[in-house]
């Protein structure tokens, strides 16, 4: 089928659809599925925005763990799908919720009260855990106001799964350093030294993000060489390093704000996923120049295609018309609602 066939058919069932249906879109999702979304954003504003939604269907064109999020939030008997089912975050699946509890039950042998607060790139599972020992989530966005709060909570906190993020929080907070501690996980555990561990305040998980992690302070400085004028923006999940080096660092709604705030024939370089960064640079084309810091795509992103898309819009009509299962459903387990509600819920309470 030719592009311009698939176009047409995902257009048709779209409209077959009708109200039943809502395809909503990560930014980091490649144009030829993004136009095809009802809506589009990051990880929290989709699922804050899926709760709102009234139609039989959610088609999640994402990463699992977000898909999660909005089944976990979704309305009773609205559906959520994922049109790659095996479409995962890499950075989610380093903290397995059987090894968090294992680290946790670690952690706090001595007595002491670590508060768990995990990114909202985590699993459902990671987030049950996170709700059932007193802990909370957090986005990029606030991670500052909520690792202060989990601080402050107990006698630590444990940051997982990105420790990047919580390295460049805990900056941000002027956390010393020797008052931080990265665990090593190898042996499931067995590797971390506990009075090591007893001595800090951040424990920090050693999962990141390999988008982020692609960029470094050599591309940043080539970039002031080659564009001395540009302001260098990056995500606060790429290393201390780069975010020390870059003019400023934000999660994506942050990037996307100051794109729309810049002062006209403002040159910004990027260091963020390809994606995005291609899409605000065509949106401010005559307006601003946006550069790529270098080009890093989410491989787990660019599973969902125009292809996966149609296929699993197709798989939905005998669900509408029959009321047939799909394997492109995301079930979420009904164990770990109230817990992974409990995180989230906490996270809403302290930020507002
Ligand atoms: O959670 C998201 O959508 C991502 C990947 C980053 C962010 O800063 O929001």
């Amino acid at each position: 089928m030719s592009n311009s066939e698939l176009h047409d058919k995902i257009e048709d069932l779209r409209r077959r659809f009708g109200a039943d249906l809502t395809i909503v879109g990560h930014h980091y999702q490649s144009d030829e599925v993004i136009r095809h979304c009802d809506l589009r954003g990051d990880s929290l504003e989709l699922a804050r925005r899926c709760a709102q939604i009234d139609s039989r269907f959610i088609m999640f064109c994402g990463v699992y763990f977000m898909a999660e999020s909005a089944a976990l939030l979704a309305q009773d008997g609205v559906q959520v799908h994922l049109p790659e089912p095996s479409a995962e975050c890499s950075m989610a699946l380093m903290s397995p919720p059987d090894l968090m509890r294992r680290i946790m039950t670690l952690l706090t042998r001595s007595g002491r009260r670590v508060i768990p607060l995990a990114y909202v790139n985590s699993t459902l599972g990671v987030k049950a855990v996170t709700g059932a020992l007193g802990g909370s989530v957090c986005t990029s966005a606030n991670a500052r106001k909520m690792l202060d709060w989990a601080l402050r909570q107990g006698d630590a906190a444990l940051f997982l799964p990105d420790k990047n993020l919580g390295q460049n929080t805990a900056d941000l907070l002027g956390l010393p350093e020797n008052e931080r501690f990265v665990l090593r996980l190898r042996g499931g555990g067995a590797d971390v030294d506990p009075k090591a561990a007893d001595k800090a305040r951040l424990l920090l998980w050693p999962g990141f993000c390999s988008i982020h992690t692609r960029f470094n302070t050599q591309q940043i400085r080539r970039m002031r060489a080659e564009y001395p004028q540009a302001r260098i923006l990056v995500h606060p999940e790429c290393v201390p390093e780069v975010v020390n080096a870059a003019d400023e660092a934000g999660s994506t709604s942050f990037i996307i704000r100051y794109v729309h705030e810049a002062p006209t024939d403002a040159t910004l370089a990027i260091g963020t996923e390809i994606n995005l960064v291609e899409r605000l640079a065509l949106e401010q084309t005559g307006r601003l120049k946006i550069l790529p810091l270098v080009e890093s795509a989410c491989t787990h992103m660019a599973q969902t295609t125009e292809e996966i898309l149609c296929a699993a819009l197709e798989a939905l009509v005998p669900v509408l018309e029959k009321g047939e299962d799909s394997p492109y459903r995301v079930n979420i387990d009904t164990e770990l609602e109230a817990p992974a509600r409990a995180a989230l819920e906490r996270m809403l309470t302290v930020c507002g």
